[in-house]
């Protein structure tokens, strides 16, 4: 179902069209990992039969934050750790979207890092891309939540004293329904990866390893990285908590000696999104608010002057 067909409009769109009309020059450096997601993004939603107006992609502020303005959806580019809050908004508000939202590290697992907790709990339905450069890219290379311990940076000329966040483990004990990590480097499987994660329902979160040559020239996203479900060496289910919390605990820990491990982490089907909870309990209707909102005949509906002048 069309997004626009909720409200009443139909749109004909080109399933296989996701780069802007009038296309922007992308303001990444030369190199950057961010141009891996973009591509396993556009290689995604076609593969999924999207069409751009059946995806809404919401972005916080980073490096990473500028995908929505060289992908072709629903798209809001919002405050610095806070896409989240509104992507669940939106999702709840018109469940036929497809909602996406992305940003950096510091982003995701800094700033916003209560809202990813909480959303991954209540298993929200929608994608979490998270672009894991272990630096502030867009602030000029400032150590992150995930930079590894001893990184020297502008912020820490001596080496950060912290050890580093470990993202898979924090998703799973917060209660993310699918955890996955993926990397720049590798499109193919970046691209397999998200629409899984996008078909999935409920919270699923993507690690996805970018790397930024321009102020992070160490990082281990470089070196070869090891699928875990291609390779003999690494054997567990992903559908079993306790293996897939052993697997993450052994990726985190390897990340930077120089094994980078890829791959789907835990993948929990059968759990009830929030949305659906909600409707379970009777706490919800079915019918999506969004369409709603545009219908004359709904007690409640307001005009927008109304909405603005309820809030001046
Ligand atoms: C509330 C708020 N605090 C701080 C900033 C400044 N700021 C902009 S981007 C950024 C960090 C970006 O790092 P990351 O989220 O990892 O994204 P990247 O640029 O690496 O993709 C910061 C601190 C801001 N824009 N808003
Ligand atoms: S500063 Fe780094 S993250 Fe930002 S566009 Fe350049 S390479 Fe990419
Ligand atoms: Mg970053």
């Amino acid at each position: 179902m069309s997004a626009f067909s909720a409200i009443g409009e139909e749109a004909e769109l080109d399933r296989d069209e996701f780069t802007p009309g009038i296309e922007p020059q992308a303001t990444w450096c030369p190199g950057c990992g961010d141009f891996g997601v973009l591509k396993a993004l556009k290689q995604a939603a076609p593969e999924l039969g999207l069409t751009p107006d059946e995806i809404l992609l919401v972005t916080g502020i980073g490096c990473s934050g500028k995908l929505n303005s060289y992908f072709d959806s629903y798209g809001y580019h919002s405050i610095h750790g806070r896409s989240l809050p509104i992507a669940r908004a939106a999702k709840l508000a018109n469940p036929g979207l497809s909602v996406i939202a992305a940003g950096g590290d510091g982003d995701g697992y800094g700033i916003g890092g209560n809202h990813f907790m909480h959303t991954a709990r209540e298993n929200h339905d929608m994608t979490y891309i998270v672009f894991n450069n272990e630096i502030f890219g867009l602030t000029k290379g400032q150590t992150s939540p995930t930079s590894p311990k001893g990184h020297k940076s502008k912020t820490q000329p001596q080496g950060s004293a912290k050890d580093p966040i470990r993202p898979l483990s924090l998703a799973l004990t917060s209660g993310a329904s699918y955890i996955a990590r993926t990397a720049a480097v590798n499109p193919r499987q970046a691209g397999n990866i998200l629409a899984e994660a996008i078909e999935h329902d409920g919270f699923a979160h993507v690690d996805f390893l970018t790397q930024c040559p321009t102020w992070n020239k160490d990082a281990k996203q470089y070196v070869p990285y090891v699928d875990v479900q291609d390779s003999d060496d690494y054997d567990f289910d992903v559908n079993d908590r306790g293996e897939a919390a052993e697997m993450m605990q052994e990726t985190e820990d390897v990340l930077h000696e120089g094994t980078v491990l890829t791959g789907r982490f835990y993948v929990e089907e059968d759990r009830p999104s929030y949305q659906q909870e909600k409707i379970d309990q009777g706490q919800m209707p079915e019918e999506p608010l969004a369409e709603r909102y545009f219908d004359d005949s709904a007690d409640w509906q307001r005009t927008a002057d109304e909405l603005i002048a309820r809030h001046r």
